[in-house]
């Protein structure tokens, strides 16, 4: 599955090669969440939490991440430890994943750094919290995140919470059908806004079942259509922030990026990290619970698969 090319710069984790080896589910996991959503020791015990979900729903886990110039499918418990530990790595995309590996730094994968690396792994499902998408006020800033793009190009299911609220929903959906991106969210008629189960905008598609997801993108594949989909599964009821509760926090947040002149890279993760100082920790817990809920959705899906 891996082209030759790229084989001398991946290290594929043993239970990771052995499971794709033998056609067994296998779940990626991406790392800038880790690197740069969550503040240790958290991000630590999400990441671990996470795989054992995973693993107690019978696939194989997959946390990606570029370690000292190492394109690293699959982590030891040793290695995700001490990369929830490091400070000052780098957050990987389409853009700079090469430029890493070329320079042997370290780095968390974004959704769509990650997408890249799964797919040349031969993985095809994908578990995140959410996807970047387009800014609030991108008319101006053009802040579109490389997720989107990368949905539209690289062959894997993306589960996730839908995009993250601090982001413009409406937007983000409208980019995504341009690109020709399905969304399909799970078990609901509108479209989930990462902490709360909903947002003012429909889902662009429903399906209730894993099978039918696998079944869904199965289809799209035989018929050759490129690219990935997202799959947007709400938050469960008891971890969810009401959307009005939110709100309020994710302007100030918001207000506070644009005083202090936060742009580019710097943008998502200042923003989650001030709505965690302005909910005193309340988003971070739902943020895990909804990590978890995707990690268990998607590994059905894999098993699907
Ligand atoms: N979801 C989370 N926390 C995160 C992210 C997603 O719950 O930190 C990360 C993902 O890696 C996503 C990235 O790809 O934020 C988007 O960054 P940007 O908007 O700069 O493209
Ligand atoms: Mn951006």
């Amino acid at each position: 599955m891996t082209p030759e090319t790229a084989r001398p710069f991946i290290d594929i984790h043993a239970p990771v090669a052995e499971a794709l080896a033998s056609g067994k589910p296998v779940v990626a996991l991406e790392s800038t969440i880790i690197t740069h959503g969550m503040p240790y020791p958290q991000n630590s015990e999400m990441a671990a939490n996470v795989e054992k979900i995973i693993r107690d729903e019978g696939a194989v886990p997959a946390t990606i991440a570029v370690i000292d110039g190492r394109l690293k499918i699959g982590l030891s418990d040793a290695e995700r430890e001490a990369l929830a530990k490091t400070t000052g790595t780098m957050k990987l995309s389409r853009a700079d994943l090469a430029f890493a590996v070329a320079q042997g730094r370290t780095g968390g994968t974004t959704v769509a750094g990650t997408m890249i690396a799964a797919h040349l792994a031969g993985i095809r499902v994908f578990a995140t919290g959410g996807i970047g998408g387009v800014h609030k006020g991108a008319e101006k800033s053009f802040d579109i995140s490389a997720d989107l793009d990368e949905l539209a190009r690289t062959p894997v299911v993306v589960v996730s919470a839908g995009a993250k609220a601090i982001l413009d929903i409406e937007k983000t959906l409208e980019v995504l059908e341009t690109r020709g991106v399905p969304v399909v969210t799970h078990g609901s008629d509108v479209m989930p806004a990462f902490w709360s189960r909903i947002s003012p905008y429909a889902a662009p598609l429903r399906l209730d079942a894993a099978d039918d997801i696998a079944a869904f993108f199965r289809t799209r594949q035989a018929l050759g259509i490129e690219g990935g989909m997202l799959v947007a599964n709400p938050v469960p009821a008891a971890d969810e922030i009401p959307v009005e509760t939110m709100a309020g926090y994710i302007d100030a947040a918001q207000r506070d990026a644009e005083a202090q002149g936060v742009s580019g890279k710097a943008v998502t993760p200042f923003l989650l990290s001030r709505i965690l100082e302005l909910t005193n920790g309340a988003s971070l817990k739902t943020n895990i619970a909804l990590v978890e809920n995707n990690a268990r959705l998607a590994a059905k899906i894999a098993k699907a698969l």
